[in-house]
């Protein structure tokens, strides 16, 4: 399944309007052959997802996520770079938070970030699936509570933390798609999630993941 990519220019910021929603690119594409369908087709929940590849501080959107530690008083990987992005402000109010531990999640302004909000969230250190799981409930559960339209998810885990790649976006897609069909009012509510991939193996596996969760709605 090849889905259409937008590649950001540096410096650009990106705006929702500027990623394509997985039923268009379902329609733009000849239809794939799936296999290990996960899930049953939703055009509901197809039309609110999205994969982008590119750098999540430069995203427009109501909240990004944030590969955290439990300090939450920053590190390296994504964590560092919306550190960065954001200025120093971000320190002080998570200094405030007094720490997160593995699986929850907190949020913050997002300060210079394009974005609204930051939800920070702390993934395990490892491949323990049910906190990595948890991970993607306690953002979605902020998302809820502050009445958020739209997020984009990073590669929780994935980088200096080790989960595997395959393992970890399914889980992702997973408790995504099991969450969407658990709160259907909530999740009408949002507009879009996006998964936002920074390396090309993560492109590679989305891809191939996405469709098995959140197949082509109608006759497949
Ligand atoms: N935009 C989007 N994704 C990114 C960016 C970016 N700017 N930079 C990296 N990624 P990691 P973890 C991807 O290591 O494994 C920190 O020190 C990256 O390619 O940032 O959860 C924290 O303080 C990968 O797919 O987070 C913790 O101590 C994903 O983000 C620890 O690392 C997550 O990689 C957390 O480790």
């Amino acid at each position: 399944m090849r889905m259409q990519q937008q590649q950001q220019q540096d410096g650009d910021i990106t705006t929702l309007d500027d990623i394509p929603r997985l039923e268009e690119c379902y329609r733009q594409y000849p239809k794939p052959l799936i296999r290990e369908l996960k899930a049953a087709p939703n055009a509901d929940w197809s039309e609110r997802i999205s994969m982008w590849k590119g750098d999540i501080t430069k995203l427009e959107i109501d909240a990004v996520v944030n590969a955290a530690n439990e300090s939450l008083l920053g590190g390296g990987g994504i964590d560092g770079a919306i550190h960065r992005a954001a200025g120093k402000e971000l320190l002080e109010e998570c200094r405030k938070l007094r720490g997160c531990p593995t699986g929850e999640a907190k949020s913050t302004k997002a300060y210079k970030l394009p974005s609204k909000r930051i939800i920070h969230t702390v993934g395990p250190i490892g491949e323990i699936p049910g906190r990595l799981e948890s991970c993607y409930n306690s953002v979605l559960k902020i998302v809820k509570d502050e009445n958020l339209r739209s997020v984009a998810f990073c590669c929780i885990s994935t980088g200096i933390y080790g989960y595997d790649n395959e393992k970890a976006a399914d889980a992702a897609l997973k408790t995504v798609r099991n969450w969407m069909d658990e709160n259907v009012e909530e999740a009408r509510k949002i507009e879009r999630i996006v998964f936002c991939v920074f390396l090309d193996k993560d492109v590679q596996i989305y891809e191939k993941t996405l469709p098995r969760y959140f197949p082509m709605g109608e006759e497949q």
